[in-house]
């Protein structure tokens, strides 16, 4: 359901969030599909949710490769050769500008989005719990090459053993990479202002870290265009479009007393 709040409301909440990241020892961010939304990059559950008609539970799975690797290599080149065209939008920039003036040690990026987007503003400490859309992995030896955005075959092969290419992404009921999921809980554990941002808060165990964050006793703040699940953890909800509502909440961060 949508409850916009009204633009007047936004002030005093932003000014309160900024408080609270300008305060923290440390921050993390989750960020999930919306942040990326007004660049061009389609989310996964908004607008019904369907790339020609599967959702994406139906593409982004290991059975549905072993089913039909030419159909979900389709989405996965369409989905690249869209990346070619995109770039970052204020809110990535407001969050590399985050991470700048909160200084090394203090700022970790967890994202859900494979687009890289983040990367290209600027933000250098992000995780990537769901992988990335440049690199493939060979089904055969397990080898993991950067192909970029160029363009790949509808099935693409390994050109040591030959065996087929999938995408170096984490599909439903795949582990996150090693070592990545692990550093996304401790810098979230040790946190004490958690802001996520762009995310339906549906998909696990990435949402699970804003009951983390809780549980640790940070202040969490939401950042979306509607409420989510991850609304009722949230201590102070920033209800917009992320690439204003950022870079406004930035501002407020960047304009306040300097970190002590
Ligand atoms: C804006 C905006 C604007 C729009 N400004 N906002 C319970 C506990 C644990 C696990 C499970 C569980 N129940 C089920 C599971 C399993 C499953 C799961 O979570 N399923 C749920 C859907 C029910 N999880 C898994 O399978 C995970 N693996 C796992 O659990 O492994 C266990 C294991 C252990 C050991 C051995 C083996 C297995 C893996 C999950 C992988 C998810 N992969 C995908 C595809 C990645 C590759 C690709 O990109 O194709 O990741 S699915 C898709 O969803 C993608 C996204 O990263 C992820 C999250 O979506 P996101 O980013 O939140 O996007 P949307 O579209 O949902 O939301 C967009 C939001 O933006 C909305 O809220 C809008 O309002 C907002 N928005 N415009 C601000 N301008
Ligand atoms: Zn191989």
């Amino acid at each position: 359901m949508h409850h916009p709040i009204e633009p007047e409301d936004l002030a005093p909440l932003l000014g309160r969030a900024a408080d609270w990241l300008r305060h923290a020892r440390r921050v993390a961010v989750l960020t999930g599909a919306g942040v990326s939304a007004e660049s061009g990059v389609s989310t996964f559950r908004d607008n019904g949710g369907l790339w020609e008609k599967h959702r994406v539970e139906d593409v982004a799975t290991p059975s549905a490769f072993r089913r039909d690797p030419a159909l979900v290599w389709r989405f996965y080149n369409a989905r690249r050769a869209n990346l070619r065209a995109v770039k970052p939008n204020p809110g990535h920039f407001a969050l590399a500008e985050l991470e700048r003036h909160l200084g090394p040690g203090r700022f970790t990026l967890i994202t859900q989005n494979v687009d890289r987007l983040h990367q290209a503003a600027g933000s250098r400490n992000v995780l990537e719990l769901h992988g990335d859309l440049l690199r493939v992995r060979c089904t055969g030896c397990g080898r993991v090459e950067d192909r970029g955005l160029g363009p790949l075959d509808d099935l693409p092969c390994c050109a040591e053993c030959g065996e087929l290419l999938r995408p170096n992404v984490v599909w439903f009921e795949e582990p996150l990479p090693p070592g990545v999921w692990e550093a996304a809980e401790a810098a979230t554990a040790a946190s004490d202002a958690f802001l996520v941002v762009g995310t339906s808060a549906v998909v696990y165990p990435a949402a699970g870290l804003i009951d983390t964050a809780r549980a640790a006793g940070a202040r969490v703040i939401e950042a979306n265009v509607e409420r989510t699940p991850a609304s009722q953890l949230a201590h102070v909800g920033l209800y917009g479009r992320s690439g204003e509502v950022l870079p406004q909440l930035v501002r407020r961060v960047v304009a306040g007393e300097p970190p002590a």
